[in-house]
């Protein structure tokens, strides 16, 4: 197997991270999307939508989207779970992971495809977009602050791949200036306790 990435994307860096808590190693290519390596026939046959990460078996074949990679490493290797155990853990795992997929990583992502200096002259940008979105961001960190309350982990007692999710989220969301506020203790000691985990590094 091989792992397409790009070392400052968060999608990829999920991968990353979900591996280094699997004690999996792999070998990992770099594509530049800042140059639109991506971009090309051959990479649209590895991932139509020609976004990272990608994963290539040994088959030839190829697998994207964060959440599915993962999910085939948590087949191959099942310890630590990293998807929740039980039905009710492993469905609230899902819920948040979708939840902050959906109700905080798109907007930052937004964020940064409408706002950032980084990303000017890559695609057409409304700058209101951005705004609206950069609110609806900050709205998500004081949901996932509420919801987090005295809890070890964002899915509750166990560390899995939602806690993955929302520390690149995070980390990213810094990029564009979206950050913990200090009031919102709890996601501050939530931020502490996951990125002091060696996995945090990948
Ligand atoms: N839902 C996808 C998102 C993938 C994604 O948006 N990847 C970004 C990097 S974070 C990318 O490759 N962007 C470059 C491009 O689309 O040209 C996943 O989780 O894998």
């Amino acid at each position: 197997v091989k792992l397409y990435d790009f070392t400052l994307a968060p999608s990829p860096r999920r991968v990353r991270v979900f591996l280094a808590e699997k004690g999996i190693a792999i070998p990992i290519e770099q594509v530049d999307i800042m140059r639109n390596a991506n971009r090309t026939p051959e990479f649209y046959r590895k991932n139509p939508s020609g976004s990272l990460p990608i994963l290539e078996l040994d088959d030839g074949s190829h697998l994207s989207e964060s959440v599915a990679i993962c999910r085939y490493f948590e087949e191959t290797h099942p310890l630590p779970a990293l998807f929740g155990v039980g039905a009710k853990e492993q469905a609230m795992v899902e819920m948040w992971n979708r939840r902050v997929e959906l109700s905080i990583f798109a907007p930052v992502g937004h964020v940064w495809s409408h706002l950032s200096p980084v990303s000017e002259g890559r695609a057409k940008r409304i700058r209101e977009f951005g705004l609206i979105q950069r609110d609806a961001a900050a709205a998500g960190f004081a949901m996932l602050d509420r919801a987090i309350g005295g809890n070890q982990f964002i899915a509750g007692a166990r560390f899995s791949i939602a806690d993955i999710t929302t520390l690149c989220m995070v980390d990213f969301a810094r990029t564009v200036d979206i950050k913990i506020q200090p009031e919102q203790q709890n996601l501050a000691r939530w931020y502490a306790r996951v990125s002091s985990r060696p996995s945090s590094k990948a």
